[in-house]
Protein backbone atom coordinates (compact mmCIF):
# COMPACT_ATOMS: atom_id res chain seq x y z
CA UNK A 1 0.00 0.00 0.00
CA UNK A 2 1.34 3.69 -1.14
CA UNK A 3 2.12 6.18 2.01
CA UNK A 4 1.96 9.82 2.05
CA UNK A 5 3.48 11.51 4.56
CA UNK A 6 2.26 14.80 4.28
CA UNK A 7 2.94 18.29 5.57
CA UNK A 8 6.29 17.62 7.01
CA UNK A 9 9.18 19.00 6.82
CA UNK A 10 12.44 17.09 5.56
CA UNK A 11 15.39 16.97 6.91
CA UNK A 12 18.49 15.53 5.32
CA UNK A 13 21.97 15.82 6.33
CA UNK A 14 22.35 18.46 3.70
CA UNK A 15 18.98 20.26 3.26
CA UNK A 16 16.10 20.90 4.94
CA UNK A 17 12.77 21.81 3.05
CA UNK A 18 9.32 21.74 3.73
CA UNK A 19 7.76 18.84 1.51
CA UNK A 20 5.25 15.86 1.09
CA UNK A 21 6.64 12.23 0.59
CA UNK A 22 4.97 9.54 -1.34
CA UNK A 23 6.35 5.63 -0.51
CA UNK A 24 5.85 2.78 -2.77
CA UNK A 25 6.67 -0.51 -3.94
CA UNK A 26 9.21 -0.02 -1.18
CA UNK A 27 10.97 3.61 -2.57
CA UNK A 28 10.18 7.21 -2.17
CA UNK A 29 8.42 8.16 -5.02
CA UNK A 30 8.09 11.29 -5.03
CA UNK A 31 9.09 14.56 -2.67
CA UNK A 32 7.52 17.95 -3.26
CA UNK A 33 4.52 20.35 -1.71
CA UNK A 34 0.75 19.43 -2.31
CA UNK A 35 1.12 16.18 -3.43
CA UNK A 36 -1.83 14.21 -3.31
CA UNK A 37 -2.99 10.74 -1.90
CA UNK A 38 -3.53 8.00 -4.80
CA UNK A 39 -7.12 5.86 -3.78
CA UNK A 40 -6.13 3.15 -0.69
CA UNK A 41 -2.76 5.40 -0.12
CA UNK A 42 -1.75 5.25 3.95
CA UNK A 43 -1.87 9.49 4.72
CA UNK A 44 0.55 10.51 8.06
CA UNK A 45 -0.05 13.78 8.99
CA UNK A 46 3.80 15.04 9.82
CA UNK A 47 2.51 18.71 10.73
CA UNK A 48 4.76 20.08 12.76
CA UNK A 49 7.63 16.92 12.42
CA UNK A 50 10.14 15.97 10.72
CA UNK A 51 10.81 13.61 8.11
CA UNK A 52 14.45 11.99 8.34
CA UNK A 53 15.94 9.16 6.66
CA UNK A 54 15.98 6.24 9.06
CA UNK A 55 18.78 5.61 11.30
CA UNK A 56 21.70 3.15 10.75
CA UNK A 57 23.31 1.70 13.86
CA UNK A 58 26.54 0.59 12.36
CA UNK A 59 27.40 -1.50 15.59
CA UNK A 60 25.38 -4.55 17.16
CA UNK A 61 25.65 -7.64 18.17
CA UNK A 62 22.43 -9.44 18.09
CA UNK A 63 22.21 -13.18 20.04
CA UNK A 64 26.30 -12.49 19.85
CA UNK A 65 27.92 -15.76 21.98
CA UNK A 66 30.52 -14.22 23.96
CA UNK A 67 32.37 -14.65 26.94
CA UNK A 68 30.68 -18.24 28.06
CA UNK A 69 26.90 -16.75 27.29
CA UNK A 70 24.92 -15.69 24.58
CA UNK A 71 23.25 -11.71 24.45
CA UNK A 72 19.76 -11.70 25.06
CA UNK A 73 18.74 -9.53 22.48
CA UNK A 74 18.24 -11.73 19.26
CA UNK A 75 17.77 -10.39 15.43
CA UNK A 76 13.78 -9.99 15.42
CA UNK A 77 13.56 -8.14 19.21
CA UNK A 78 16.86 -6.13 18.59
CA UNK A 79 15.74 -4.93 14.89
CA UNK A 80 11.79 -4.02 16.51
CA UNK A 81 13.17 -2.12 19.32
CA UNK A 82 15.34 -0.75 16.50
CA UNK A 83 12.13 0.46 14.55
CA UNK A 84 10.54 1.50 18.09
CA UNK A 85 13.64 4.34 18.11
CA UNK A 86 13.67 5.69 14.79
CA UNK A 87 16.53 3.20 13.53
CA UNK A 88 15.51 1.28 10.08
CA UNK A 89 18.86 -0.43 10.02
CA UNK A 90 21.72 -2.47 11.73
CA UNK A 91 25.29 -3.67 10.85
CA UNK A 92 26.12 -6.45 12.77
CA UNK A 93 29.38 -8.38 13.47
CA UNK A 94 29.69 -11.79 11.52
CA UNK A 95 32.51 -12.79 14.83
CA UNK A 96 34.24 -16.58 13.71
CA UNK A 97 36.23 -18.33 16.64
CA UNK A 98 39.63 -18.42 16.05
CA UNK A 99 40.46 -21.06 13.36
CA UNK A 100 36.65 -21.19 12.71
CA UNK A 101 36.12 -21.12 8.66
CA UNK A 102 35.27 -17.52 8.21
CA UNK A 103 32.52 -18.55 5.23
CA UNK A 104 30.84 -20.92 7.77
CA UNK A 105 30.71 -18.07 10.68
CA UNK A 106 29.35 -16.22 7.84
CA UNK A 107 26.76 -18.35 7.04
CA UNK A 108 25.77 -19.22 10.45
CA UNK A 109 25.02 -15.57 11.58
CA UNK A 110 23.04 -14.90 8.51
CA UNK A 111 20.71 -18.23 9.39
CA UNK A 112 20.42 -15.95 12.73
CA UNK A 113 19.26 -12.85 11.29
CA UNK A 114 16.87 -14.56 9.07
CA UNK A 115 13.99 -13.21 11.22
CA UNK A 116 15.22 -9.87 11.54
CA UNK A 117 12.08 -7.08 11.13
CA UNK A 118 14.17 -4.57 9.72
CA UNK A 119 17.06 -4.56 7.29
CA UNK A 120 20.84 -5.34 8.18
CA UNK A 121 24.32 -6.14 7.27
CA UNK A 122 27.41 -7.76 8.40
CA UNK A 123 31.00 -6.65 8.88
CA UNK A 124 33.10 -9.74 9.60
CA UNK A 125 35.89 -10.07 11.80
CA UNK A 126 39.12 -11.18 11.50
CA UNK A 127 40.36 -13.57 14.40
CA UNK A 128 42.95 -15.73 12.81
CA UNK A 129 44.82 -15.76 9.58
CA UNK A 130 45.68 -18.13 7.28
CA UNK A 131 45.47 -18.33 3.72
CA UNK A 132 41.68 -19.80 3.76
CA UNK A 133 40.73 -16.88 5.47
CA UNK A 134 42.58 -14.77 2.67
CA UNK A 135 40.75 -16.52 0.10
CA UNK A 136 37.52 -16.74 2.00
CA UNK A 137 37.83 -12.68 1.93
CA UNK A 138 37.50 -12.73 -1.27
CA UNK A 139 34.46 -14.73 -1.68
CA UNK A 140 32.77 -12.39 1.08
CA UNK A 141 33.84 -9.15 -1.28
CA UNK A 142 32.89 -10.45 -4.57
CA UNK A 143 30.10 -12.82 -3.78
CA UNK A 144 28.37 -12.01 -0.09
CA UNK A 145 28.54 -8.45 -0.23
CA UNK A 146 31.33 -7.64 2.51
CA UNK A 147 33.03 -4.39 2.21
CA UNK A 148 34.49 -3.83 5.71
CA UNK A 149 36.30 -5.87 8.18
CA UNK A 150 36.68 -5.88 12.08
CA UNK A 151 39.81 -6.62 14.57
CA UNK A 152 39.55 -6.72 18.01
CA UNK A 153 42.53 -5.40 19.27
CA UNK A 154 41.74 -6.30 22.85
CA UNK A 155 40.46 -10.04 24.45
CA UNK A 156 43.38 -11.37 24.68
CA UNK A 157 43.13 -15.29 24.51
CA UNK A 158 39.84 -15.13 22.81
CA UNK A 159 39.51 -12.81 19.80
CA UNK A 160 42.62 -10.31 20.09
CA UNK A 161 44.19 -9.59 16.52
CA UNK A 162 48.16 -9.44 17.06
CA UNK A 163 49.98 -7.21 14.45
CA UNK A 164 50.62 -10.22 12.11
CA UNK A 165 46.71 -10.59 12.12
CA UNK A 166 46.39 -6.90 11.35
CA UNK A 167 48.66 -6.64 8.56
CA UNK A 168 48.02 -9.87 7.00
CA UNK A 169 44.45 -8.74 6.99
CA UNK A 170 44.37 -4.68 6.26
CA UNK A 171 47.07 -5.57 2.76
CA UNK A 172 44.15 -8.34 1.74
CA UNK A 173 41.32 -5.81 2.31
CA UNK A 174 42.92 -2.92 0.56
CA UNK A 175 43.58 -5.74 -2.51
CA UNK A 176 39.83 -6.36 -2.13
CA UNK A 177 38.61 -3.08 -2.02
CA UNK A 178 37.30 -3.46 1.58
CA UNK A 179 37.87 -0.85 4.93
CA UNK A 180 38.66 -2.24 7.95
CA UNK A 181 37.33 -1.44 11.25
CA UNK A 182 39.12 -1.64 14.66
CA UNK A 183 38.12 -1.77 18.46
CA UNK A 184 41.25 -0.55 19.97
CA UNK A 185 42.44 -1.41 23.01
CA UNK A 186 45.91 -2.82 23.70
CA UNK A 187 44.85 -6.13 24.74
CA UNK A 188 48.43 -7.25 26.39
CA UNK A 189 48.40 -3.92 28.65
CA UNK A 190 44.43 -5.18 29.53
CA UNK A 191 45.26 -8.54 30.45
CA UNK A 192 48.51 -6.94 32.86
CA UNK A 193 46.22 -4.38 34.33
CA UNK A 194 43.14 -6.67 34.89
CA UNK A 195 45.65 -9.17 36.64
CA UNK A 196 47.00 -6.32 38.97
CA UNK A 197 43.70 -4.91 40.08
CA UNK A 198 42.34 -8.19 40.75
CA UNK A 199 45.40 -9.10 42.50
CA UNK A 200 45.28 -5.69 44.48
CA UNK A 201 42.45 -7.40 45.98
CA UNK A 202 39.45 -4.93 43.76
CA UNK A 203 37.31 -7.30 42.49
CA UNK A 204 34.12 -5.68 41.41
CA UNK A 205 33.04 -3.82 38.82
CA UNK A 206 35.05 -0.81 39.75
CA UNK A 207 38.11 -2.31 38.46
CA UNK A 208 36.60 -2.75 35.29
CA UNK A 209 37.27 0.85 34.30
CA UNK A 210 40.49 0.70 36.50
CA UNK A 211 42.26 -2.07 33.71
CA UNK A 212 41.22 0.00 30.88
CA UNK A 213 42.97 3.33 31.32
CA UNK A 214 41.81 5.69 27.89
CA UNK A 215 45.80 4.92 27.80
CA UNK A 216 45.07 1.74 26.61
CA UNK A 217 42.65 2.75 24.00
CA UNK A 218 44.99 5.64 22.73
CA UNK A 219 47.71 3.34 22.10
CA UNK A 220 45.63 0.93 19.88
CA UNK A 221 44.01 3.67 18.04
CA UNK A 222 47.84 5.22 17.09
CA UNK A 223 48.72 1.61 16.00
CA UNK A 224 46.03 0.57 13.91
CA UNK A 225 46.03 4.49 12.19
CA UNK A 226 49.66 3.79 11.56
CA UNK A 227 49.13 0.27 10.18
CA UNK A 228 46.37 1.68 8.06
CA UNK A 229 48.91 4.77 6.94
CA UNK A 230 51.93 2.51 5.99
CA UNK A 231 49.62 0.19 3.98
CA UNK A 232 46.66 2.63 2.20
CA UNK A 233 43.99 1.15 3.52
CA UNK A 234 40.87 3.08 4.99
CA UNK A 235 40.51 2.94 8.41
CA UNK A 236 37.31 2.90 10.68
CA UNK A 237 37.68 2.76 14.49
CA UNK A 238 34.49 1.60 16.48
CA UNK A 239 32.91 3.12 19.87
CA UNK A 240 35.76 5.88 20.22
CA UNK A 241 35.51 6.42 24.42
CA UNK A 242 38.27 9.28 24.83
CA UNK A 243 40.68 12.15 24.41
CA UNK A 244 43.45 10.15 23.43
CA UNK A 245 41.65 7.81 20.30
CA UNK A 246 40.02 10.58 19.24
CA UNK A 247 43.52 13.28 18.98
CA UNK A 248 44.88 10.29 17.15
CA UNK A 249 41.96 10.14 14.63
CA UNK A 250 42.12 14.06 14.03
CA UNK A 251 45.81 14.09 13.63
CA UNK A 252 45.58 11.42 10.91
CA UNK A 253 42.57 13.39 9.38
CA UNK A 254 44.61 16.47 9.61
CA UNK A 255 47.09 14.78 7.21
CA UNK A 256 44.81 13.52 4.73
CA UNK A 257 44.45 10.04 5.79
CA UNK A 258 41.51 7.91 5.29
CA UNK A 259 40.36 7.25 9.06
CA UNK A 260 36.16 7.30 10.36
CA UNK A 261 35.41 7.42 13.97
CA UNK A 262 32.50 6.21 15.48
CA UNK A 263 31.30 6.94 18.95
CA UNK A 264 28.22 5.63 21.08
CA UNK A 265 25.41 7.38 22.77
CA UNK A 266 26.77 6.16 25.87
CA UNK A 267 29.76 7.36 25.81
CA UNK A 268 29.07 10.54 24.75
CA UNK A 269 26.32 10.77 28.22
CA UNK A 270 27.25 8.38 30.74
CA UNK A 271 30.57 8.87 32.89
CA UNK A 272 32.45 6.09 35.00
CA UNK A 273 30.93 7.23 38.11
CA UNK A 274 28.38 4.65 37.38
CA UNK A 275 31.15 2.01 38.19
CA UNK A 276 30.86 2.94 41.96
CA UNK A 277 27.88 2.10 42.43
CA UNK A 278 27.05 -0.06 45.60
CA UNK A 279 24.86 -2.07 43.67
CA UNK A 280 26.16 -4.67 42.22
CA UNK A 281 23.78 -5.42 39.52
CA UNK A 282 23.56 -1.57 38.48
CA UNK A 283 27.53 -1.42 38.23
CA UNK A 284 27.49 -4.34 36.06
CA UNK A 285 24.89 -3.83 33.79
CA UNK A 286 27.58 -0.49 32.67
CA UNK A 287 30.30 -3.24 32.07
CA UNK A 288 31.75 -2.81 28.75
CA UNK A 289 34.56 -1.76 26.71
CA UNK A 290 36.01 0.74 26.45
CA UNK A 291 34.25 1.69 29.43
CA UNK A 292 32.48 4.86 30.32
CA UNK A 293 34.65 7.78 30.55
CA UNK A 294 34.86 10.99 33.37
CA UNK A 295 33.15 13.97 31.84
CA UNK A 296 36.28 15.65 30.08
CA UNK A 297 35.85 12.64 27.90
CA UNK A 298 32.31 13.13 26.71
CA UNK A 299 32.85 17.11 26.35
CA UNK A 300 35.81 15.88 23.71
CA UNK A 301 33.75 13.52 22.14
CA UNK A 302 30.86 16.14 21.43
CA UNK A 303 33.53 18.49 19.88
CA UNK A 304 34.66 15.27 17.70
CA UNK A 305 31.16 14.83 16.48
CA UNK A 306 30.79 19.00 16.12
CA UNK A 307 34.38 19.40 13.94
CA UNK A 308 33.26 16.46 12.00
CA UNK A 309 36.38 14.35 13.17
CA UNK A 310 33.85 11.97 14.22
CA UNK A 311 31.68 10.81 11.57
CA UNK A 312 29.17 8.16 13.13
CA UNK A 313 26.81 7.33 16.20
CA UNK A 314 26.05 3.21 16.97
CA UNK A 315 25.35 1.33 19.69
CA UNK A 316 27.25 -1.44 20.44
CA UNK A 317 23.68 -2.87 21.36
CA UNK A 318 24.82 -6.31 22.99
CA UNK A 319 22.66 -7.28 25.54
CA UNK A 320 23.03 -8.73 28.81
CA UNK A 321 20.87 -9.33 31.71
CA UNK A 322 21.74 -9.32 35.00
CA UNK A 323 21.66 -12.97 35.46
CA UNK A 324 24.25 -13.07 32.87
CA UNK A 325 26.36 -10.08 34.30
CA UNK A 326 26.58 -12.00 38.16
CA UNK A 327 29.12 -14.78 35.96
CA UNK A 328 31.71 -12.01 37.10
CA UNK A 329 30.01 -11.14 41.14
CA UNK A 330 33.31 -12.33 42.72
CA UNK A 331 35.68 -11.19 39.85
CA UNK A 332 34.85 -8.04 37.43
CA UNK A 333 36.89 -9.98 34.48
CA UNK A 334 33.79 -12.27 34.38
CA UNK A 335 31.31 -10.19 33.47
CA UNK A 336 30.38 -10.33 29.79
CA UNK A 337 31.15 -7.13 28.53
CA UNK A 338 27.98 -5.08 26.87
CA UNK A 339 25.38 -2.97 27.15
CA UNK A 340 22.01 -2.11 25.06
CA UNK A 341 21.02 1.39 23.50
CA UNK A 342 19.71 0.53 19.58
CA UNK A 343 16.06 1.79 20.52
CA UNK A 344 17.34 4.66 22.23
CA UNK A 345 20.38 6.22 20.34
CA UNK A 346 18.68 9.00 17.95
CA UNK A 347 15.98 10.62 20.82
CA UNK A 348 18.65 10.78 23.20
CA UNK A 349 21.39 12.25 20.68
CA UNK A 350 18.37 14.85 19.54
CA UNK A 351 17.74 15.93 23.04
CA UNK A 352 21.23 16.07 24.23
CA UNK A 353 22.80 17.21 20.61
CA UNK A 354 19.90 19.20 18.86
CA UNK A 355 18.21 20.59 21.19
CA UNK A 356 21.13 21.99 23.14
CA UNK A 357 22.75 23.30 20.16
CA UNK A 358 25.54 20.96 19.94
CA UNK A 359 24.37 20.11 16.35
CA UNK A 360 22.23 21.01 14.06
CA UNK A 361 19.43 18.66 12.37
CA UNK A 362 21.09 18.42 9.34
CA UNK A 363 24.33 17.16 11.52
CA UNK A 364 21.66 14.83 12.99
CA UNK A 365 21.09 13.09 10.40
CA UNK A 366 24.54 12.83 8.79
CA UNK A 367 25.77 10.83 12.56
CA UNK A 368 22.92 9.05 12.75
CA UNK A 369 22.10 7.67 8.73
CA UNK A 370 23.83 9.26 6.37
CA UNK A 371 27.04 9.13 7.37
CA UNK A 372 27.67 5.36 7.46
CA UNK A 373 25.53 4.93 4.57
CA UNK A 374 28.34 6.58 2.61
CA UNK A 375 31.13 5.07 4.85
CA UNK A 376 30.05 1.98 4.03
CA UNK A 377 29.30 2.40 0.29
CA UNK A 378 25.17 1.79 0.45
CA UNK A 379 24.40 5.62 -0.03
CA UNK A 380 21.81 7.34 -1.55
CA UNK A 381 19.68 4.05 -1.15
CA UNK A 382 20.29 4.06 2.74
CA UNK A 383 20.19 6.74 4.65
CA UNK A 384 18.89 10.07 2.41
CA UNK A 385 15.61 10.74 1.63
CA UNK A 386 15.41 10.93 -2.31
CA UNK A 387 13.21 9.79 -5.46
CA UNK A 388 14.65 5.75 -6.18
CA UNK A 389 16.10 5.28 -2.23
CA UNK A 390 14.54 3.21 -0.07
CA UNK A 391 11.81 4.15 2.19
CA UNK A 392 13.36 3.67 5.41
CA UNK A 393 11.96 6.58 6.94
CA UNK A 394 11.38 8.27 10.31
CA UNK A 395 8.65 10.74 11.07
CA UNK A 396 10.23 13.21 13.98
CA UNK A 397 7.83 14.77 16.98
CA UNK A 398 9.87 17.67 18.18
CA UNK A 399 7.43 18.16 20.78
CA UNK A 400 6.85 14.52 22.07
CA UNK A 401 8.30 13.82 25.54
CA UNK A 402 9.19 10.59 27.38
CA UNK A 403 11.38 9.17 30.37
CA UNK A 404 13.38 6.23 29.33
CA UNK A 405 12.97 3.15 31.43
CA UNK A 406 13.35 -0.29 30.99
CA UNK A 407 10.17 -0.58 32.50
CA UNK A 408 8.86 0.51 28.97
CA UNK A 409 11.19 -0.02 26.70
CA UNK A 410 11.05 -3.11 23.84
CA UNK A 411 14.92 -3.92 24.16
CA UNK A 412 15.11 -7.55 25.31
CA UNK A 413 17.22 -6.66 28.49
CA UNK A 414 16.75 -6.20 32.36
CA UNK A 415 18.38 -2.54 32.35
CA UNK A 416 18.69 0.46 30.56
CA UNK A 417 21.64 2.97 30.71
CA UNK A 418 19.75 5.81 29.66
CA UNK A 419 17.16 4.83 32.58
CA UNK A 420 15.05 7.87 33.89
CA UNK A 421 16.45 9.99 31.57
CA UNK A 422 13.80 12.60 29.82
CA UNK A 423 14.16 13.39 26.45
CA UNK A 424 11.69 15.48 24.35
CA UNK A 425 11.61 14.70 20.09
CA UNK A 426 11.41 10.93 19.34
CA UNK A 427 9.95 9.11 16.66
CA UNK A 428 5.89 9.23 16.09
CA UNK A 429 6.14 7.21 12.79
CA UNK A 430 9.42 4.51 11.63
CA UNK A 431 8.80 3.18 7.98
CA UNK A 432 10.64 0.63 6.92
CA UNK A 433 10.67 -0.75 3.00
CA UNK A 434 7.87 1.83 2.78
CA UNK A 435 5.54 0.10 5.68
CA UNK A 436 4.55 2.02 8.69
CA UNK A 437 5.91 -0.62 11.18
CA UNK A 438 5.98 1.99 14.51
CA UNK A 439 3.34 4.67 15.10
CA UNK A 440 2.08 6.36 18.69
CA UNK A 441 3.48 4.04 20.54
CA UNK A 442 2.99 0.30 18.44
CA UNK A 443 4.84 -1.92 16.26
CA UNK A 444 3.63 -3.62 13.51
CA UNK A 445 6.52 -5.47 12.27
CA UNK A 446 6.41 -9.01 10.59
CA UNK A 447 9.08 -11.16 11.30
CA UNK A 448 11.37 -11.89 8.42
CA UNK A 449 10.33 -8.95 6.73
CA UNK A 450 14.15 -7.42 7.15
CA UNK A 451 16.65 -8.15 4.19
CA UNK A 452 19.95 -8.88 3.91
CA UNK A 453 21.77 -5.60 2.26
CA UNK A 454 25.05 -6.21 0.15
CA UNK A 455 27.37 -3.75 0.32
CA UNK A 456 29.57 -3.15 -2.74
CA UNK A 457 33.67 -3.09 -2.35
CA UNK A 458 34.88 0.24 -2.99
CA UNK A 459 37.77 0.64 -5.40
CA UNK A 460 39.88 -2.19 -6.30
CA UNK A 461 43.60 -1.98 -4.68
CA UNK A 462 44.74 -1.46 -8.52
CA UNK A 463 42.58 1.37 -9.09
CA UNK A 464 43.79 2.83 -6.02
CA UNK A 465 47.44 3.09 -6.81
CA UNK A 466 46.60 4.39 -10.31
CA UNK A 467 45.20 7.18 -8.93
CA UNK A 468 47.97 7.04 -6.28
CA UNK A 469 50.07 7.45 -9.01
CA UNK A 470 48.79 10.07 -10.84
CA UNK A 471 48.59 12.01 -7.38
CA UNK A 472 51.94 11.25 -6.56
CA UNK A 473 53.71 13.70 -4.47
CA UNK A 474 56.78 15.03 -6.88
CA UNK A 475 59.92 13.80 -6.01
CA UNK A 476 63.05 16.31 -5.03
CA UNK A 477 64.46 15.61 -8.58
CA UNK A 478 61.01 16.35 -10.33
CA UNK A 479 61.09 19.54 -8.86
O1 LIG B 1 33.70 -5.29 22.12
C1 LIG B 1 32.61 -5.28 21.54
O2 LIG B 1 32.30 -4.40 20.76
C2 LIG B 1 31.58 -6.36 21.78
C3 LIG B 1 32.18 -7.65 22.26
C4 LIG B 1 30.50 -5.84 22.72
N1 LIG B 1 30.94 -5.62 24.07
C5 LIG B 1 31.51 -4.47 24.52
O3 LIG B 1 31.85 -4.38 25.69
N2 LIG B 1 31.71 -3.47 23.70
ZN1 LIG C 1 34.22 -3.52 20.64
ZN1 LIG D 1 30.96 -4.17 19.47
Amino acid sequence: MAVLIKGGTVVTAEHTWRADVLCDEGKIQAIRENLEPLPKTEVIDAGGQYVMPGGIDPHTHMQLPFMGTVASEDFESGTAAALAGGTTMIIDFVIPSPQQNILEAYNQWRAWAEKSVADYSFHVAITWWDDTVAADMKTLVREKGVNSFKHFMAYKGAIMCDDEILVNSFSRAIELGAIVTCHAENGELVYRLQQKIFDMGITGPEGHPLSRPPEVEGEAANRAIRIAEVLGVPLYLVHNSCKQSLEAITRARNEGQRVYGEVLAGHLLIDDSVYRDKDFDTAAAYVMSPPFRSQEHQEALWRGLQSGNLQTTATDHCCFCADQKAAGKDDFRMIPNGTAGVENRMEVLWHHGVSTGRLTMNEFVAVTSSNAAKIFNIFPRKGSIAVGADADIVVWDPEATKTISAKTHMQKIDFNIFEGMEVKGCASHTLSQGNVVFSNGSLKVERGAGRYVDRPPYATYYDAMTKRAEHKKPTAVER
